[in-house]
């Protein structure tokens, strides 16, 4: 079984770098792909760059070439949902995208002909999840995710964001990796750790914050990959 483990940015894969030890490096149109060995399960790493375009290559990328089996995504997110707190793990239900927009056409928000507003994640990827959570006594919360390309920190997109799609987080790339392996049938995973609160103070939280929350989502991830099948 190969699995690949993507984050966005070099801070939510340096601590499964870290994790993992050795590493052969490879680059391909501009990324660095790290592939490894964890405990008998072969790993293929990278961060794609910020963004839907570049997450969508990279996890592409993975699966063409990589042959990448299932995906896990690991990072930090803005919180919508009061009920996160900075450092909160969500794992995404379903995934869509809040600036795709051709309302103008009759269609909802994040909708165009030939996809769906919203994409899910896999199940039992989920459900492995929620046992690793019990097991170490993590509170881990189920939700949707919104993803589009722009750090929300204004409260009237974040507001937006939430009545139209009711997502509990926000953030740049999940939706288009879960399009993609939905489209390529590879079982996908996006765990994210809250590092703001997608408001007028985001960036500042998220300069502070965002290397502890990128930590606790890798981390995460890394017990569920223990858990995986070799
Ligand atoms: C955006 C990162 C991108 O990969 C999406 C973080 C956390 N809070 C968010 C918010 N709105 C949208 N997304 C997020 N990630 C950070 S850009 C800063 C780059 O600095 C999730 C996310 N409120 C790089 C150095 O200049």
């Amino acid at each position: 079984m190969k699995i690949g483990i993507m984050g966005a940015m070099p801070e939510e894969i340096a601590p499964i770098l870290e994790k993992v030890g050795e590493y052969k490096s490879t680059d391909i149109a501009d990324n660095t792909y790290y592939e490894a060995n964890y405990n008998g399960v072969d790993l293929v790493i990278a961060y794609s760059k910020i963004g839907k375009v570049f997450s969508t290559l990279t996890a592409s990328t993975m699966i063409h070439h990589f042959g990448v089996e299932t995906m896990l995504f690991s990072g930090v997110a803005g919180g919508i949902n009061p009920a996160l707190k900075i450092g909160d793990l969500i794992v995404a239900d379903k995934l869509c995208q809040h600036d795709l927009d051709i309302t103008a056409f009759g269609h909802p928000h994040g909708f165009v002909p030939g996809g769906s507003q919203f994409v899910e994640t896999d199940a039992s990827l989920r459900k492995l999840a929620f046992d690793v959570a019990k097991e170490m006594g993590v509170a881990l919360q189920g939700g949707t995710i919104a993803t589009g390309d722009q750090f929300v920190h204004n409260p009237e997109r974040k507001a937006f964001i939430e009545s139209t799609f009711s997502a509990d987080a926000l953030e740049m790339e999940g939706a288009s990796v879960a399009v993609v392996c939905h489209s390529l049938n590879v079982p996908v995973f996006i765990l994210r750790a809250i590092s703001d609160t997608a408001d007028t103070d985001a960036s500042f939280n998220f300069d502070e914050f965002m290397e502890s929350s990128a930590k606790i989502s890798a981390d995460f991830i890394m017990k569920m990959v223990e858990r995986l099948e070799r």
